[in-house]
């Protein structure tokens, strides 16, 4: 088990690895792209990820309502999470394992790049717009604004985490 995840991590490592340095330059690009895209929505505060595909840092007080989730060694107790386009989620994250864990709010292109940001740098600690970074013990909370339908993830990207399945699939309905 322990042998098959090593090698699909350094098969997906090896796939990634001569375009890593481009691709980070893609990311901070694309957040400058994203927030012209979005221009009334640009520079509220948050560094990097305050606009993404997968929202924007919600208003603290426009709270549609809260999401309790725990962070276990090594998953999340909630393999699915639905909310609608347009609410405003205040996650309450709990760290009930033995393990740092990360909760980290993201399309499939941005888990991508976070994962091999610290496949580089494993002992990196994240606290941005979308992720929080929990040590054993911690409850931590994050405000979050869905803005469109699509399926985004919350996930783990402490080296091995993620492919062991510390991942949660977000649903986004479309706003009715
Ligand atoms: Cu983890």
């Amino acid at each position: 088990m322990k042998t098959r995840i090593r090698n699909s991590c350094t098969a997906v490592f090896l796939a990634t690895l001569a375009t890593f340095s481009v691709a980070d330059e893609e990311h901070k690009k694309g957040d400058t792209a994203t927030a012209t895209k979005e221009s009334h929505h640009a520079h509220d505060g948050a560094h990097g990820h305050s606009n993404s595909a997968a929202g924007r840092p919600g208003n603290p007080k426009k709270i549609s309502r809260a999401i309790k989730i725990t962070a276990l060694d090594i998953k999340y107790d909630k393999p699915e999470i639905q909310v609608k386009a347009g609410e405003t989620i205040k996650f309450v994250v709990t760290n009930t394992g033995k393990l740092r864990h990360e909760f980290m709010i993201g399309d499939m292109e941005e888990q991508r790049q976070h994962a091999e940001m610290m496949k580089q740098m494993p002992d990196m600690v994240h606290e941005d717009a979308n992720t929080l970074t929990l040590e054993p013990g911690e409850t931590k909370s994050l405000v979050w604004q869905f803005t469109r339908a699509g399926k985004l993830e919350v996930a783990c990207h402490i080296p091995g985490h993620y492919e062991a399945g510390m991942v949660s699939n977000v649903i986004v309905s479309k706003r009715k």
